[in-house]
């Protein structure tokens, strides 16, 4: 790293080193990027790394909500509108029990440079609650999202910030959150979230798009191998909304998802996640209990391994965490490489650990995609969901699809054309870092400081 991006890391550390999550995130796109910032001295005059990494505007508040027996409870929320060069700010709302401003930032950070590499006008944002979702009734989950959107709603708008779902947010706490949002401006503005439902403005594809265009994504790299995605078959972790559209898609194509995990440990159907029963059967499951998979084994008769994650089998083709952050240490990376898998792809943000993603580069015979690239499909349909509501209109499914595809046709592209610019081959983790990172900082210089 050059000596401009390791100051300007030293006094990111010092003034954040507690956000590790966040720090975790910073030093990728440095280290991927510092080619491009050695070739634009300008980038150092206009101190424009640090601008970079310093949110825009964060802010934090307080949510009080009445459970079902009439007791109170306070949670804290935060929205952080990370970097609005390119766009409105843009990203999801997540709401787990371990939210902190550090994983908000993290998020954030990322996603502002995903938000850059759709193609499409979006900046970076990302928010949350540190609130369980977990066992609460459905009024519960009313009354939060109510008090959650009275307390950020003067913040937000379709031109201003359009937060979506992620962990623990889905359709309906959108339903919700947008009720509220609608009740207080006396406005109708459906262009103010995504991942709504299709009664009111969502967009056909998006509960599916993640999955849907990482497997696109994935075609692409295969495409570069001269291989196909015919019988490849995919191990996943989680079995949330993207790894479901995976094994959607994965279906759809001919390949299988044949090991899927959830926080009880994982499961190994050899002959995959394909038929619409199975795939309905995970909706069902995830509905009523989100914390345990083993359901499934025990209703189609598979394999269940408790507390187990299944990286490293020897019968897998393809490796795509699905889950959650740095859910992919150095130890299962290890067995990852040592079982022969020769593709990598991220899907949830940041799933690797800094350790073991240096260690599957490492590794020239294994493609890696990194997430910011393989999961864009899913923001990349918000910000087609944001365009049908500014056209007050509904596209097709096939419209939607067909451009969902596209997108990731062209974030492959763009990323491999980009680390083959800066003499790096075929690297997709410094090609999608670069490209996502040129267009902001270009963005940014050309209107100015502030
Ligand atoms: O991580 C992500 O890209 C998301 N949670 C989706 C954000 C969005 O605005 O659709």
């Amino acid at each position: 790293m050059n000596a401009y991006l390791q100051s300007v890391l030293e006094d990111i550390k010092e003034r954040h080193g507690h956000q590790k999550e966040f720090i975790q995130a910073v030093e990728e796109v440095f280290t991927c990027v510092e080619p491009v910032v050695d070739k634009h001295p300008e980038y150092e005059n206009a101190d424009l790394l640090t601008r970079m990494v310093d949110p825009e505007r964060m802010f934090s508040f307080r949510i009080t909500w009445m459970d079902d027996n009439g007791k109170w409870h306070t949670n804290r929320g935060w929205r952080c509108q990370f970097n609005g060069a390119i766009g409105p700010y843009k990203g999801g709302l997540r709401f787990q029990k371990n939210v902190n401003t550090g994983i908000i930032k993290f998020l954030g950070f990322e996603q502002t440079f995903k938000n850059s590499l759709t193609g499409l006008p979006i900046g970076g944002a990302k928010g949350g609650s540190d609130f369980d979702p977990a066992g609460k009734s459905d009024a519960e989950i009313m009354r939060f999202c109510q008090s959650y959107m009275t307390a950020l709603y003067r913040y937000i708008g379709p031109d201003i910030d359009v937060p979506a779902g992620d962990m623990g947010v889905g359709g309906r706490e959108i339903g919700y959150l947008f009720g509220q949002y609608r009740r207080l401006k006396g406005k109708w503005e459906n262009g103010v979230l995504t991942g709504k439902g299709l009664s009111y403005g969502g967009s056909l594809i998006r509960p599916e798009a993640t999955g849907y265009g990482a497997i696109y994504y994935l075609c692409e790299v295969l495409k570069h191998n001269n291989d196909t995605i015919e019988g490849k078959r995919i191990a996943t972790s989680g079995y949330g909304n993207v790894a479901w559209g995976i094994m959607k898609k994965a279906a759809q194509l001919g390949a299988k998802v044949t090991y899927f995990s959830g926080p009880d440990g994982y499961v190994y159907d050899p002959d995959g996640v394909t038929t619409d029963e199975k795939l309905n059967y995970i909706l069902e499951m995830r509905a009523k209990d989100p914390m345990h998979c083993k359901p499934y084994a025990d209703k189609f008769g598979c394999k269940f391994v408790a507390g187990e994650k299944a990286w490293g089998e020897a019968d897998v083709d393809v490796c795509m965490p699905a889950a959650t952050q740095n859910d992919v240490n150095l130890e299962c990376a290890k067995k990852i490489v040592a079982s022969g898998v020769k593709y990598y792809m991220e899907v949830a943000n940041m799933p690797t650990t800094a350790d073991a993603l240096e260690y599957l580069r490492s590794h020239k015979d294994i493609a890696v995609g990194p997430s910011k690239a393989v999961n864009a499909g899913g923001v990349g349909v918000s910000a087609l969901e944001m365009a049908q509501n500014s056209e007050r209109l509904v596209w097709t499914e096939d419209m939607v699809d067909e451009q969902l595809k596209n997108m990731m046709i062209n974030i492959h592209k763009v990323s491999a054309e980009a680390a083959e610019e800066y003499g790096l081959g075929y690297d997709l983790v410094a090609g999608a870092n670069i490209a996502g990172f040129k267009k902001v900082a270009e963005a940014m210089m050309e209107q100015g400081c502030f």
